[in-house]
This record gives structure tokens, C-alpha cells and sequence, in this order.
């Protein structure tokens, strides 16, 4: 593959600072590295830079102007970049994926392909500007993808990703407004208790193969608080009970084999809160894993 990195030092989807530090440190972890041991070229564009966007009356929301001039911004990068490679979007916090995710999907739907999200998180961040009880719009991108209403001085969205086509794993933090939305869409929405239940490969298997049979393709958005903190301690928004390394690396590796994922947002990751830079190099493995590092090859197997 021809990996395309792009830097996006987006911080204002939330209050905590650091994550504009982040697109440094996965260079630092050696991202580009580990992605040309695997056989794939990679090119870093270098960073991503927000539009210049006045906003008044933001109301309790945080920085909404920054964040609507990065979300027009990453939505015209990821359309352009789409193009030439498989983009790989090193945040920044998780409001990057309002513009990610909507260029991505634009891009699928002229090419006439369904298009597909698997939201690695503690949290479902489907809020709205209005619904948010906090003001962190790192809350509510897939809110704007889905194409809520509440969005207002937003870019129109082009292309509403259908939440049929969602799966979010992870998930152990929803507020109430969001899982009052949620029981009217028909996201996967898999939450803690059912990786216990079931194991993680299950859920993403049955994913996975009805995005196959789509002919879809499909983006991955890996918060780094999907991973329990003990692991990746890195993050302003710690939820314990995450996903183990292992669940992590399992998703990854099942990920790779399916050949299906086109496009990965790492978000969230706030260097300055890290351990000798161990969530970094995490995410970095974990990335690894996704674009085909093995320790030995596996028959295909079926999880059903
Ligand atoms: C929380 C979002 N539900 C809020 N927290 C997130 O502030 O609306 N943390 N996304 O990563
Ligand atoms: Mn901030
Ligand atoms: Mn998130
Ligand atoms: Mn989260």
C-alpha cells in the first residue's frame, strides 16, 4: 500500500490540552518505520492546518469556530489524499473524525462503493453541538457523519454515512442523550459486556462479513481509549475496563486479513500524559498489526 500520513494537530474538540503533540510522537515512535519494514511506501505530508473560521455565540461550546475550520479542512484533505493512498490520520483528538470521516465517505460514494466505519472507543461521541452536556465537540463527529441535525456554520455534509453501516466497539461510556439516539439507529453499538460475553472476534466477524458482502469498504477510527488505561495510559478521557493488548491486536490482525479497511484515524493520543511514550508505541504496533505484521500466518478462520 502507499500510506499517506497526515498530521492533524487538532486540539480543540475537548477543554485537556496535548493532543496537538500527537502527530509528533507517532513520528517519534517511528510510524513511518515500521509501516516500510512491512513492505508498504509511505509519504508524510507534514500537518494539516484548520480554516480560518469566526464564529459568534458559541454558547457553551468549546472552541466551535477551530473546530468547524478544521472539520472543512480535513474534509477537503481526505478527498484529495483519498486519491492517491491509503490515508492514515494522526490526530489530534477524535473531533478530526467530523472531517475524516465525511471526506472518506465522499470520496467512497463517487466511486460508487458502500462505505463502512468500525468506531474503536470507550465512548459513542454521536452528540450534537446541542445535545453535548460538556461542550467537548470531540463528543459529537459521529453526530455530524450520520448527519444530525444541530450542526450549525458545520460544512454541509456531502455524504451521510449510514448508521446501518456503523459498528462501534469498546464502548463502556454513553451519556443519556446519546443512547436515547442510539435506540432509534441501527449502529452496532458493542459494547464491554459483550466482549466478555461473546469474546471480541465474534461481533467483528459478523462486521466484517457484512461489509464483504456489501462489496464495501471501511474506515477505521482507533480512540485510544478503547484500550483499557493500564496499557495506554495517554489520553485525557481514561474509562477503565478497555480492551486488553491483546483484544486490541486481535481487532488489528482480523482487520488485516480481510483486506477491507481503506482509511484509520488514531486519535485521541495526548503525549504529554504518557508513559515513557508507551501508548505512542502501542498505537504504533497496534497500526503495525493492522497493515499486516504477523508473528505467524493463520489459516482464515471462521468465528461464527
Ligand atoms: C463525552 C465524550 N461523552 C462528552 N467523551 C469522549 O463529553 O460528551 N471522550 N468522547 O473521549
Ligand atoms: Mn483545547
Ligand atoms: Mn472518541
Ligand atoms: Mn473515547
Amino acid at each position: 500500500k502507499n500510506c499517506i500520513l497526515v498530521g492533524v494537530p487538532l486540539d480543540c474538540g475537548k477543554a485537556r490540552n496535548g493532543c496537538l503533540m500527537g502527530p509528533d510522537a507517532y513520528r517519534t515512535a517511528g510510524l513511518a518505520e515500521a509501516l516500510e519494514a512491512l513492505g508498504h511506501s509511505t509519504q508524510d505530508i507534514g500537518n494539516v492546518a484548520p480554516d480560518p473560521v469566526r464564529t459568534a455565540n458559541a454558547g457553551h461550546l468549546h472552541k466551535l469556530a477551530e473546530n468547524i475550520g478544521w472539520t472543512s479542512a480535513l474534509q477537503r484533505t481526505a478527498l484529495d489524499v483519498a486519491q492517491t493512498g491509503f490515508p492514515i490520520f494522526m490526530g489530534g483528538d477524535h473531533a478530526l473524525a467530523a472531517g475524516t470521516v465525511s471526506g472518506m465517505a465522499a470520496h467512497w460514494a463517487k466511486q460508487d462503493r458502500p462505505f463502512f466505519v468500525l468506531w474503536l472507543d470507550a465512548h459513542t461521541d454521536i452528540h450534537t453541538p446541542k445535545s453535548t452536556a460538556s461542550g467537548n465537540l470531540h463528543g459529537t463527529p459521529v453526530g455530524y457523519y450520520i448527519g444530525r441535525d444541530g450542526f450549525d456554520g458545520f460544512p454541509d455534509l456531502p455524504d451521510a454515512v449510514d448508521p446501518k453501516n456503523i459498528c462501534m466497539i469498546g464502548i463502556r461510556s454513553v451519556d443519556p442523550a446519546e443512547n436515547a439516539v442510539l435506540q432509534n439507529l441501527d449502529i452496532d453499538v458493542v459494547d464491554m459486556r459483550r466482549i466478555d460475553e461473546t469474546g471480541i472476534a465474534t461481533p467483528l466477524a459478523a462486521f466484517l462479513d457484512r461489509v464483504k458482502a456489501a462489496n464495501g469498504v471501511l474506515h477505521v477510527s482507533l480512540d485510544v481509549d478503547f484500550i483499557d488505561p493500564l496499557h495506554a495510559p495517554a489520553v485525557g478521557t481514561t474509562v477503565p475496563g478497555g480492551a486488553t493488548e491483546r483484544e486490541a491486536h486481535l481487532v488489528m490482525e482480523m482487520l488485516s486479513d480481510s483486506g477491507l479497511v481503506q482509511s484509520l484515524d488514531l486519535v485521541e493520543l495526548n503525549p504529554f500524559l504518557d508513559d515513557r511514550g508507551k501508548t505512542a508505541s502501542l498505537m504504533v504496533d497496534l497500526t503495525a498489526s493492522l497493515m499486516g505484521r504477523r508473528v505467524f500466518d493463520r489459516p482464515t478462520r471462521d468465528y461464527s
